[in-house]
Protein backbone atom coordinates (compact mmCIF):
# COMPACT_ATOMS: atom_id res chain seq x y z
CA UNK A 1 0.00 0.00 0.00
CA UNK A 2 1.26 3.10 -0.54
CA UNK A 3 1.60 6.54 0.53
CA UNK A 4 -1.11 8.26 -0.86
CA UNK A 5 -1.01 11.60 0.91
CA UNK A 6 2.75 12.18 0.25
CA UNK A 7 2.12 11.52 -3.86
CA UNK A 8 -0.91 14.08 -3.14
CA UNK A 9 1.19 16.54 -1.86
CA UNK A 10 4.37 16.36 -4.60
CA UNK A 11 1.19 16.36 -7.30
CA UNK A 12 0.36 19.60 -5.71
CA UNK A 13 4.26 20.84 -5.27
CA UNK A 14 4.47 20.04 -9.12
CA UNK A 15 1.34 21.94 -10.02
CA UNK A 16 2.27 24.85 -7.96
CA UNK A 17 5.87 24.76 -10.08
CA UNK A 18 4.59 24.54 -13.13
CA UNK A 19 2.23 27.26 -12.11
CA UNK A 20 5.16 29.57 -11.64
CA UNK A 21 6.61 28.61 -14.96
CA UNK A 22 6.49 31.36 -18.11
CA UNK A 23 6.33 29.93 -21.13
CA UNK A 24 7.65 25.89 -20.80
CA UNK A 25 8.42 23.28 -23.02
CA UNK A 26 6.31 20.36 -22.49
CA UNK A 27 7.96 16.81 -23.54
CA UNK A 28 6.16 14.21 -23.33
CA UNK A 29 6.26 10.56 -24.98
CA UNK A 30 3.83 9.28 -28.13
CA UNK A 31 1.96 6.74 -27.20
CA UNK A 32 -1.43 6.47 -25.59
CA UNK A 33 -0.45 7.67 -22.31
CA UNK A 34 1.98 10.03 -23.13
CA UNK A 35 -0.55 11.89 -25.42
CA UNK A 36 -3.19 11.77 -22.63
CA UNK A 37 -0.73 12.83 -19.95
CA UNK A 38 0.57 15.57 -22.32
CA UNK A 39 -2.96 16.46 -23.24
CA UNK A 40 -3.76 17.13 -19.59
CA UNK A 41 -0.79 19.10 -19.10
CA UNK A 42 -1.10 21.37 -22.23
CA UNK A 43 -4.85 21.76 -21.89
CA UNK A 44 -4.39 22.70 -18.06
CA UNK A 45 -1.86 25.13 -19.30
CA UNK A 46 -4.13 26.69 -21.76
CA UNK A 47 -6.71 27.40 -18.97
CA UNK A 48 -4.26 28.81 -17.33
CA UNK A 49 -3.56 31.42 -20.11
CA UNK A 50 0.24 30.64 -20.33
CA UNK A 51 1.98 29.91 -23.55
CA UNK A 52 3.93 26.91 -24.08
CA UNK A 53 5.48 24.95 -26.96
CA UNK A 54 4.62 20.63 -26.99
CA UNK A 55 6.72 18.09 -28.58
CA UNK A 56 6.43 14.51 -28.46
CA UNK A 57 9.73 11.99 -28.56
CA UNK A 58 9.61 8.40 -28.54
CA UNK A 59 12.84 8.07 -26.18
CA UNK A 60 15.14 10.74 -24.67
CA UNK A 61 18.49 10.27 -26.30
CA UNK A 62 21.16 12.14 -26.22
CA UNK A 63 20.59 13.67 -29.31
CA UNK A 64 17.03 15.22 -28.03
CA UNK A 65 18.75 16.11 -24.56
CA UNK A 66 21.30 17.95 -26.19
CA UNK A 67 18.59 20.11 -28.37
CA UNK A 68 16.85 21.16 -25.44
CA UNK A 69 19.76 21.73 -23.02
CA UNK A 70 19.30 25.51 -23.36
CA UNK A 71 15.72 25.45 -22.66
CA UNK A 72 14.94 27.49 -19.23
CA UNK A 73 11.68 25.89 -18.51
CA UNK A 74 10.84 21.74 -19.20
CA UNK A 75 7.91 19.69 -18.07
CA UNK A 76 8.51 16.61 -18.59
CA UNK A 77 5.96 14.00 -18.97
CA UNK A 78 5.32 10.33 -19.22
CA UNK A 79 9.08 9.88 -19.60
CA UNK A 80 12.13 11.40 -17.82
CA UNK A 81 11.71 9.69 -14.61
CA UNK A 82 13.89 6.50 -16.15
CA UNK A 83 16.77 8.74 -18.17
CA UNK A 84 19.36 9.37 -15.28
CA UNK A 85 20.97 12.07 -17.82
CA UNK A 86 18.18 14.66 -17.37
CA UNK A 87 19.62 15.22 -14.38
CA UNK A 88 22.21 17.51 -15.89
CA UNK A 89 19.66 19.89 -17.33
CA UNK A 90 20.46 23.27 -15.76
CA UNK A 91 17.29 24.73 -16.51
CA UNK A 92 13.70 24.69 -14.17
CA UNK A 93 12.23 21.08 -14.66
CA UNK A 94 9.28 19.29 -13.69
CA UNK A 95 8.74 15.73 -14.08
CA UNK A 96 4.85 13.89 -14.23
CA UNK A 97 5.86 10.42 -14.75
CA UNK A 98 4.99 6.86 -13.86
CA UNK A 99 8.71 5.15 -14.67
CA UNK A 100 10.90 3.39 -12.25
CA UNK A 101 13.26 6.45 -11.30
CA UNK A 102 16.50 6.71 -12.06
CA UNK A 103 16.93 10.64 -12.46
CA UNK A 104 16.74 12.26 -8.86
CA UNK A 105 18.12 15.76 -9.73
CA UNK A 106 14.15 17.53 -10.54
CA UNK A 107 10.77 17.72 -9.02
CA UNK A 108 9.30 14.17 -9.56
CA UNK A 109 5.56 13.80 -9.47
CA UNK A 110 6.49 9.99 -9.69
CA UNK A 111 4.47 7.21 -7.50
CA UNK A 112 7.06 4.62 -7.44
CA UNK A 113 8.49 7.24 -4.66
CA UNK A 114 5.48 6.81 -2.75
CA UNK A 115 4.93 3.17 -2.81
CA UNK A 116 3.23 2.55 -5.54
CA UNK A 117 3.87 0.45 -8.76
CA UNK A 118 3.49 2.37 -12.19
CA UNK A 119 3.35 -0.16 -13.99
CA UNK A 120 0.08 -0.85 -12.70
CA UNK A 121 -1.31 1.37 -10.02
CA UNK A 122 -1.48 4.38 -11.84
CA UNK A 123 0.00 5.75 -15.41
CA UNK A 124 1.22 9.41 -16.59
CA UNK A 125 -1.78 10.23 -17.62
CA UNK A 126 -3.54 9.65 -13.78
CA UNK A 127 -0.23 11.37 -12.59
CA UNK A 128 -1.29 14.43 -14.60
CA UNK A 129 -5.09 14.39 -13.26
CA UNK A 130 -3.90 14.31 -9.64
CA UNK A 131 -1.34 17.31 -10.60
CA UNK A 132 -4.29 19.34 -12.14
CA UNK A 133 -7.31 17.62 -10.51
CA UNK A 134 -8.52 18.07 -14.36
CA UNK A 135 -9.53 16.15 -17.67
CA UNK A 136 -10.09 13.37 -15.74
CA UNK A 137 -11.51 11.45 -18.66
CA UNK A 138 -7.89 11.56 -20.26
CA UNK A 139 -6.48 10.25 -17.18
CA UNK A 140 -8.73 7.01 -17.45
CA UNK A 141 -7.79 6.64 -21.39
CA UNK A 142 -4.03 6.65 -20.05
CA UNK A 143 -4.63 4.25 -17.55
CA UNK A 144 -6.33 1.88 -20.26
CA UNK A 145 -3.96 2.49 -23.14
CA UNK A 146 -1.09 1.43 -20.83
CA UNK A 147 -3.06 -1.44 -19.86
CA UNK A 148 -3.59 -0.96 -16.02
CA UNK A 149 -7.26 -2.20 -16.33
CA UNK A 150 -8.81 -3.76 -14.34
CA UNK A 151 -8.02 -0.40 -12.31
CA UNK A 152 -6.98 -0.38 -8.73
CA UNK A 153 -5.29 2.12 -6.41
CA UNK A 154 -5.10 5.03 -7.61
CA UNK A 155 -6.28 4.51 -10.82
CA UNK A 156 -9.33 3.10 -8.91
CA UNK A 157 -9.15 6.75 -7.31
CA UNK A 158 -9.37 8.29 -9.91
CA UNK A 159 -12.47 6.81 -11.57
CA UNK A 160 -14.67 7.11 -8.47
CA UNK A 161 -13.86 11.38 -8.71
CA UNK A 162 -14.84 10.51 -12.44
CA UNK A 163 -18.20 8.99 -11.36
CA UNK A 164 -18.82 11.12 -9.18
CA UNK A 165 -18.36 14.03 -11.32
CA UNK A 166 -20.81 12.26 -13.98
CA UNK A 167 -17.54 12.14 -16.14
CA UNK A 168 -17.66 8.20 -16.29
CA UNK A 169 -19.99 5.36 -16.23
CA UNK A 170 -18.82 1.94 -15.81
CA UNK A 171 -20.63 -0.96 -17.10
CA UNK A 172 -20.09 -4.98 -16.94
CA UNK A 173 -19.67 -6.03 -20.58
CA UNK A 174 -17.06 -7.78 -22.71
CA UNK A 175 -14.06 -6.81 -22.62
CA UNK A 176 -12.48 -7.72 -26.36
CA UNK A 177 -11.36 -5.08 -27.82
CA UNK A 178 -13.57 -3.20 -30.57
CA UNK A 179 -16.70 -3.69 -29.34
CA UNK A 180 -18.14 -0.35 -30.78
CA UNK A 181 -15.59 0.05 -33.89
CA UNK A 182 -14.84 -3.34 -35.10
CA UNK A 183 -16.79 -5.51 -37.49
CA UNK A 184 -18.39 -8.59 -35.51
CA UNK A 185 -15.73 -11.14 -37.65
CA UNK A 186 -12.97 -9.34 -36.89
CA UNK A 187 -13.87 -8.43 -33.36
CA UNK A 188 -13.23 -12.49 -32.84
CA UNK A 189 -10.88 -12.87 -35.02
CA UNK A 190 -8.12 -10.09 -33.06
CA UNK A 191 -9.65 -10.70 -29.96
CA UNK A 192 -6.41 -11.21 -27.85
CA UNK A 193 -7.15 -10.24 -24.35
CA UNK A 194 -8.12 -12.60 -23.32
CA UNK A 195 -7.05 -14.85 -26.16
CA UNK A 196 -9.89 -17.17 -27.61
CA UNK A 197 -8.92 -20.62 -28.41
CA UNK A 198 -9.86 -22.33 -31.38
CA UNK A 199 -11.24 -18.23 -32.48
CA UNK A 200 -8.07 -16.16 -32.16
CA UNK A 201 -6.90 -15.70 -35.91
CA UNK A 202 -8.97 -18.04 -37.74
CA UNK A 203 -11.12 -16.90 -39.92
CA UNK A 204 -13.42 -19.95 -40.53
CA UNK A 205 -14.15 -20.65 -36.96
CA UNK A 206 -15.16 -16.79 -36.44
CA UNK A 207 -17.80 -17.01 -39.24
CA UNK A 208 -18.95 -20.35 -38.60
CA UNK A 209 -19.41 -19.70 -34.46
CA UNK A 210 -21.87 -16.80 -35.96
CA UNK A 211 -23.67 -18.51 -38.12
CA UNK A 212 -24.05 -20.98 -35.49
CA UNK A 213 -25.45 -18.72 -33.47
CA UNK A 214 -27.61 -17.17 -36.09
CA UNK A 215 -26.18 -13.63 -35.89
CA UNK A 216 -25.99 -11.87 -39.33
CA UNK A 217 -22.67 -10.20 -39.77
CA UNK A 218 -24.31 -7.60 -42.07
CA UNK A 219 -27.16 -5.03 -41.47
CA UNK A 220 -29.72 -3.22 -43.85
CA UNK A 221 -28.75 0.20 -43.41
CA UNK A 222 -28.68 3.40 -45.04
CA UNK A 223 -27.71 2.98 -48.66
CA UNK A 224 -23.97 4.21 -49.02
CA UNK A 225 -23.32 6.30 -52.12
CA UNK A 226 -24.84 5.98 -55.22
CA UNK A 227 -26.20 2.39 -55.75
CA UNK A 228 -24.93 1.48 -52.15
CA UNK A 229 -26.03 -2.17 -50.94
CA UNK A 230 -27.80 -0.71 -48.27
CA UNK A 231 -25.79 -2.80 -45.86
CA UNK A 232 -23.10 -2.54 -42.97
CA UNK A 233 -21.16 -4.52 -41.47
CA UNK A 234 -22.07 -4.90 -38.00
CA UNK A 235 -20.25 -4.43 -34.38
CA UNK A 236 -20.98 -5.85 -31.57
CA UNK A 237 -22.24 -2.87 -30.24
CA UNK A 238 -24.99 -3.24 -33.28
CA UNK A 239 -26.31 -6.64 -31.51
CA UNK A 240 -29.64 -7.32 -29.50
CA UNK A 241 -29.13 -7.90 -26.32
CA UNK A 242 -30.14 -11.63 -26.72
CA UNK A 243 -27.72 -11.92 -29.51
CA UNK A 244 -25.23 -10.69 -27.14
CA UNK A 245 -25.93 -12.60 -24.52
CA UNK A 246 -25.71 -15.91 -26.69
CA UNK A 247 -22.40 -14.89 -28.06
CA UNK A 248 -20.94 -14.27 -24.71
CA UNK A 249 -22.23 -17.02 -23.07
CA UNK A 250 -20.73 -19.13 -25.95
CA UNK A 251 -17.62 -17.50 -25.70
CA UNK A 252 -17.38 -18.09 -22.00
CA UNK A 253 -17.85 -21.68 -22.02
CA UNK A 254 -15.08 -22.28 -24.80
CA UNK A 255 -12.47 -20.41 -23.13
CA UNK A 256 -13.46 -22.11 -19.96
CA UNK A 257 -13.30 -25.61 -22.08
CA UNK A 258 -9.81 -24.58 -23.80
CA UNK A 259 -8.27 -22.35 -21.88
CA UNK A 260 -9.19 -22.03 -17.86
CA UNK A 261 -11.88 -21.08 -15.43
CA UNK A 262 -9.63 -18.23 -14.81
CA UNK A 263 -9.71 -16.57 -18.09
CA UNK A 264 -13.64 -16.83 -18.99
CA UNK A 265 -13.32 -14.31 -15.80
CA UNK A 266 -11.83 -12.17 -18.07
CA UNK A 267 -13.85 -12.12 -20.57
CA UNK A 268 -16.06 -9.74 -19.12
CA UNK A 269 -15.33 -7.07 -17.08
CA UNK A 270 -15.53 -3.20 -16.81
CA UNK A 271 -16.16 -0.94 -19.30
CA UNK A 272 -15.81 2.79 -19.10
CA UNK A 273 -18.81 4.94 -21.13
CA UNK A 274 -17.06 8.78 -21.33
CA UNK A 275 -20.09 10.75 -20.65
CA UNK A 276 -19.02 13.68 -21.42
CA UNK A 277 -17.02 12.91 -25.07
CA UNK A 278 -19.32 13.61 -28.21
CA UNK A 279 -21.56 11.02 -28.94
CA UNK A 280 -21.70 8.43 -31.94
CA UNK A 281 -17.29 8.94 -31.53
CA UNK A 282 -14.75 6.58 -30.71
CA UNK A 283 -14.19 8.92 -27.86
CA UNK A 284 -17.46 8.15 -26.01
CA UNK A 285 -15.11 4.71 -25.08
CA UNK A 286 -12.58 4.34 -23.37
CA UNK A 287 -11.15 1.37 -25.00
CA UNK A 288 -11.47 3.04 -28.79
CA UNK A 289 -10.54 6.10 -27.81
CA UNK A 290 -6.82 4.74 -26.59
CA UNK A 291 -7.07 2.69 -30.03
CA UNK A 292 -7.06 6.11 -31.88
CA UNK A 293 -4.75 7.82 -30.04
CA UNK A 294 -1.86 5.02 -30.24
CA UNK A 295 -2.94 4.95 -33.95
CA UNK A 296 -1.91 8.64 -34.20
CA UNK A 297 0.84 8.17 -31.89
CA UNK A 298 2.43 5.07 -33.88
CA UNK A 299 2.06 7.00 -37.13
CA UNK A 300 4.29 9.35 -36.41
CA UNK A 301 0.95 12.25 -35.23
CA UNK A 302 1.25 12.24 -31.29
CA UNK A 303 0.50 16.21 -32.00
CA UNK A 304 -2.82 15.05 -33.79
CA UNK A 305 -4.09 12.89 -30.78
CA UNK A 306 -3.23 15.61 -28.52
CA UNK A 307 -5.51 17.98 -31.02
CA UNK A 308 -8.08 15.09 -30.59
CA UNK A 309 -7.60 14.72 -26.84
CA UNK A 310 -8.28 18.64 -26.41
CA UNK A 311 -11.05 18.16 -28.97
CA UNK A 312 -9.71 20.90 -31.62
CA UNK A 313 -11.50 21.44 -34.62
CA UNK A 314 -11.42 18.90 -37.51
CA UNK A 315 -8.87 16.54 -35.49
CA UNK A 316 -11.11 13.44 -35.08
CA UNK A 317 -11.75 13.07 -38.69
CA UNK A 318 -8.33 13.06 -39.58
CA UNK A 319 -7.50 10.60 -36.60
CA UNK A 320 -9.94 8.20 -37.37
CA UNK A 321 -8.88 7.95 -41.36
CA UNK A 322 -4.82 6.96 -39.53
CA UNK A 323 -7.01 4.14 -37.39
CA UNK A 324 -8.17 2.81 -40.81
CA UNK A 325 -4.53 2.62 -42.10
CA UNK A 326 -3.30 1.51 -38.89
CA UNK A 327 -5.36 -1.15 -38.09
CA UNK A 328 -3.78 -2.84 -41.83
CA UNK A 329 -0.41 -2.45 -40.32
CA UNK A 330 -1.16 -4.16 -37.26
CA UNK A 331 -3.15 -7.25 -38.90
CA UNK A 332 0.11 -8.19 -41.30
CA UNK A 333 2.28 -7.74 -38.62
CA UNK A 334 -0.02 -10.43 -36.14
CA UNK A 335 0.02 -12.61 -38.83
CA UNK A 336 3.89 -12.34 -39.72
CA UNK A 337 4.73 -12.97 -35.86
CA UNK A 338 1.69 -15.49 -35.15
CA UNK A 339 3.75 -17.73 -38.22
CA UNK A 340 7.56 -16.76 -36.76
CA UNK A 341 7.74 -16.61 -33.19
CA UNK A 342 10.17 -19.13 -31.82
CA UNK A 343 10.50 -21.37 -28.44
CA UNK A 344 14.03 -19.87 -27.18
CA UNK A 345 14.03 -21.95 -23.94
CA UNK A 346 13.18 -19.40 -21.08
CA UNK A 347 11.55 -16.97 -22.89
CA UNK A 348 9.50 -16.82 -26.71
CA UNK A 349 11.51 -14.52 -29.49
CA UNK A 350 9.82 -12.86 -32.40
CA UNK A 351 13.04 -11.69 -34.86
CA UNK A 352 10.56 -9.28 -36.63
CA UNK A 353 13.32 -7.11 -38.28
CA UNK A 354 12.74 -5.40 -41.12
CA UNK A 355 8.98 -6.75 -41.26
CA UNK A 356 7.23 -5.23 -38.39
CA UNK A 357 8.17 -1.79 -37.97
CA UNK A 358 9.77 -0.75 -34.41
CA UNK A 359 5.99 1.70 -33.85
CA UNK A 360 3.89 -1.56 -33.70
CA UNK A 361 6.72 -4.36 -32.20
CA UNK A 362 5.64 -3.48 -28.48
CA UNK A 363 1.72 -3.90 -29.62
CA UNK A 364 2.17 -6.54 -31.73
CA UNK A 365 4.15 -8.23 -28.77
CA UNK A 366 1.40 -7.90 -26.32
CA UNK A 367 -1.28 -9.30 -28.46
CA UNK A 368 0.50 -12.54 -29.96
CA UNK A 369 1.89 -13.21 -26.11
CA UNK A 370 -1.73 -13.29 -24.95
CA UNK A 371 -2.15 -16.93 -26.14
CA UNK A 372 0.88 -18.03 -24.33
CA UNK A 373 1.63 -17.16 -20.53
CA UNK A 374 4.49 -19.09 -19.16
CA UNK A 375 7.29 -17.36 -20.56
CA UNK A 376 7.80 -13.53 -21.52
CA UNK A 377 8.22 -12.61 -24.63
CA UNK A 378 11.04 -10.95 -26.74
CA UNK A 379 10.13 -8.99 -29.82
CA UNK A 380 13.13 -7.68 -32.14
CA UNK A 381 12.34 -5.11 -34.85
CA UNK A 382 14.81 -2.84 -36.94
CA UNK A 383 14.65 0.96 -35.64
CA UNK A 384 17.07 2.21 -37.97
CA UNK A 385 20.21 0.67 -39.89
CA UNK A 386 22.46 -1.39 -37.55
CA UNK A 387 20.35 -0.64 -34.63
CA UNK A 388 17.22 -2.90 -32.71
CA UNK A 389 14.28 -2.09 -30.71
CA UNK A 390 13.27 -4.71 -28.52
CA UNK A 391 10.06 -5.19 -27.11
CA UNK A 392 9.09 -7.72 -23.78
CA UNK A 393 6.03 -8.24 -22.39
CA UNK A 394 5.68 -10.32 -19.33
CA UNK A 395 1.66 -10.82 -17.75
CA UNK A 396 0.80 -10.40 -14.26
CA UNK A 397 1.61 -14.09 -13.01
CA UNK A 398 4.97 -13.50 -14.04
CA UNK A 399 5.99 -10.26 -12.34
CA UNK A 400 3.63 -11.88 -9.08
CA UNK A 401 6.05 -14.66 -9.09
CA UNK A 402 9.04 -12.25 -9.37
CA UNK A 403 9.58 -10.99 -12.84
CA UNK A 404 11.14 -7.45 -13.59
CA UNK A 405 11.63 -7.10 -16.96
CA UNK A 406 12.55 -3.49 -16.76
CA UNK A 407 15.22 -4.38 -14.27
CA UNK A 408 16.49 -6.98 -16.54
CA UNK A 409 16.36 -4.69 -19.38
CA UNK A 410 18.54 -1.89 -18.08
CA UNK A 411 21.02 -4.36 -16.54
CA UNK A 412 20.89 -6.12 -20.04
CA UNK A 413 22.04 -2.89 -21.94
CA UNK A 414 24.26 -1.57 -18.86
CA UNK A 415 26.55 -5.36 -20.11
CA UNK A 416 25.78 -4.08 -23.97
CA UNK A 417 25.69 -0.90 -24.35
CA UNK A 418 21.98 -0.08 -25.36
CA UNK A 419 19.55 2.02 -23.83
CA UNK A 420 16.35 0.47 -21.83
CA UNK A 421 13.90 0.45 -19.08
CA UNK A 422 10.20 0.19 -18.36
CA UNK A 423 8.30 -1.23 -16.27
CA UNK A 424 8.40 -5.19 -14.49
CA UNK A 425 5.76 -6.21 -16.83
CA UNK A 426 6.31 -4.53 -20.15
CA UNK A 427 9.71 -3.02 -21.20
CA UNK A 428 11.64 -1.62 -24.53
CA UNK A 429 14.85 -1.50 -25.29
CA UNK A 430 16.97 -0.45 -27.93
CA UNK A 431 20.69 -1.85 -29.45
CA UNK A 432 23.63 -1.86 -31.35
CA UNK A 433 22.71 -4.67 -33.82
CA UNK A 434 26.44 -6.63 -33.54
CA UNK A 435 25.38 -6.81 -29.91
CA UNK A 436 22.36 -8.97 -30.09
CA UNK A 437 23.58 -12.31 -29.33
CA UNK A 438 25.30 -11.03 -26.42
CA UNK A 439 21.92 -9.65 -25.11
CA UNK A 440 20.04 -12.48 -25.66
CA UNK A 441 22.95 -14.33 -23.58
CA UNK A 442 22.28 -11.87 -20.42
CA UNK A 443 18.47 -11.75 -21.10
CA UNK A 444 18.25 -15.71 -20.75
CA UNK A 445 20.85 -15.74 -17.88
CA UNK A 446 18.35 -12.91 -15.96
CA UNK A 447 15.11 -14.96 -16.41
MN1 LIG B 1 2.92 5.54 -19.61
Amino acid sequence: MGNEQGFFARCAEAREAIGAMRAPLVVHHYDCDGITSGSIVCGSLEKMGKPFRAQSVRKLDAEFLASISQEPEIIFVDLGSGTAEIDSLQGNVVVIDHHQQKSKAHLQANPHEFGFDGGTDISAAGCAYFVFKDFVELGIVGAIGDVQAPLRSLNALMLSQAVSQGAISVEKDILLFGRNSRPLKQFLLYADEPYLPGITGQDDACSALLQELGIEQKQKGAAQGNGGSGEKWRAYSDLTFSERRALVSSLAKLVAMRSSPETAKRLVGDTYNLLRMPQGTLLRDASEFSTLLNACGRNDRPELGVSVCLQRAGAYDEAQSLLAEHRKNLRAGIDFASKNTQDAGKFLLLDARGVIPDSIIGVVAGMLFAGSRKKPILALSLEAPGKIKLSTRGTRGLVEAGLNLGKILSECCAQVGGVGGGHNIAAGASIPEEKLDDFLKEFSARL
